[in-house]
């Protein structure tokens, strides 16, 4: 088993990096190992572009999805900004989507169980069945003018998210703690990084002016490596808390 596990591409933004990310896809074709590609949620921004008209978008990208799905296994978890993603299976099964939407995923390697989570879960904590109904309006409403207004949730997860970091690290932990033969993948804050412990991961963004950006986390026999797309591995490892 070989999973690949991306997330916060934010497609239908200005400073997404489409172009990089469907280069990356069509690379996933060829790896002859790949047996999972694990979305973990953002992917699409509904909260700044329509939420139906954005598939019409990028039909680029999920023609490749598509490609990908007749060879491999493809998961998408929601994230909060595509969270009306889940909304979708409801309507099953009259409509035939072309995947399955879900709030979480756990997927086991032999005595390894990966689990993946957007991660906005440890953003909001306790807020987080109060925001529910909220990001699914958030996927409905907002648009870039409106965010615009607003002002503090158009800037970016590494600026916006910079205060309560450690608070959303720290819940991550406690959520990947005791939990000896799994490992935690998530995303969300657009802060790549994989713990000393080798349990925590976050995938990081494909969004311009992150950095390090248009990353990806490869999971193979229960241990976890983290790329650059077109670059290096990032062999540091984080101490958390
Ligand atoms: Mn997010």
């Amino acid at each position: 088993m070989k999973v690949i596990a991306v997330s916060d591409v934010h497609l239908g933004t200005v400073k997404s990096n489409e172009v990089a990310f469907n280069e990356f896809l069509v690379t996933l074709l060829d790896d002859h190992q790949l047996t999972d590609l694990v979305l973990i949620g953002d992917i699409v921004d509904m909260w700044h572009r329509d939420a139906s008209g954005i598939f019409l978008e990028n039909m680029g990208t999920m023609g490749i999805i598509k490609d990908l799905q007749r060879k491999i296994n493809v998961h998408w978890v929601a994230g909060n900004h595509d969270y009306h993603l889940l909304r979708l299976k409801n309507r099953a099964p009259h409509f035939h989507y072309p995947l399955e939407f879900k709030e979480d995923l756990e997927l086991r390697d032999g005595d390894h169980t990966y689990r993946f989570m957007h991660g906005h879960e440890f953003e909001y904590g306790s807020e987080l069945d109060f925001m529910k109904p909220i990001m699914e309006v958030y996927c409905h409403v907002m648009s870039d003018s409106l965010l615009m207004m607003i002002g503090n949730f158009h800037s970016g997860p590494q600026t916006r998210l910079k205060e309560n970091l450690p608070d959303i690290l720290k819940r991550a932990y406690d959520e990947a703690h005791g939990k000896p033969d799994q490992i935690l993948v998530f995303g969300h804050t657009h802060d790549p990084f994989i713990n000393k412990k080798e349990n925590l991961v976050n995938t990081g963004s494909w969004v311009q002016d992150d950095n390090p950006v248009n990353t990806y986390a490869v999971l193979t026999g229960g241990r976890p490596r983290l790329f650059t797309f077109g670059g290096e591995e990032i062999k540091d490892r984080r101490k958390i808390p």
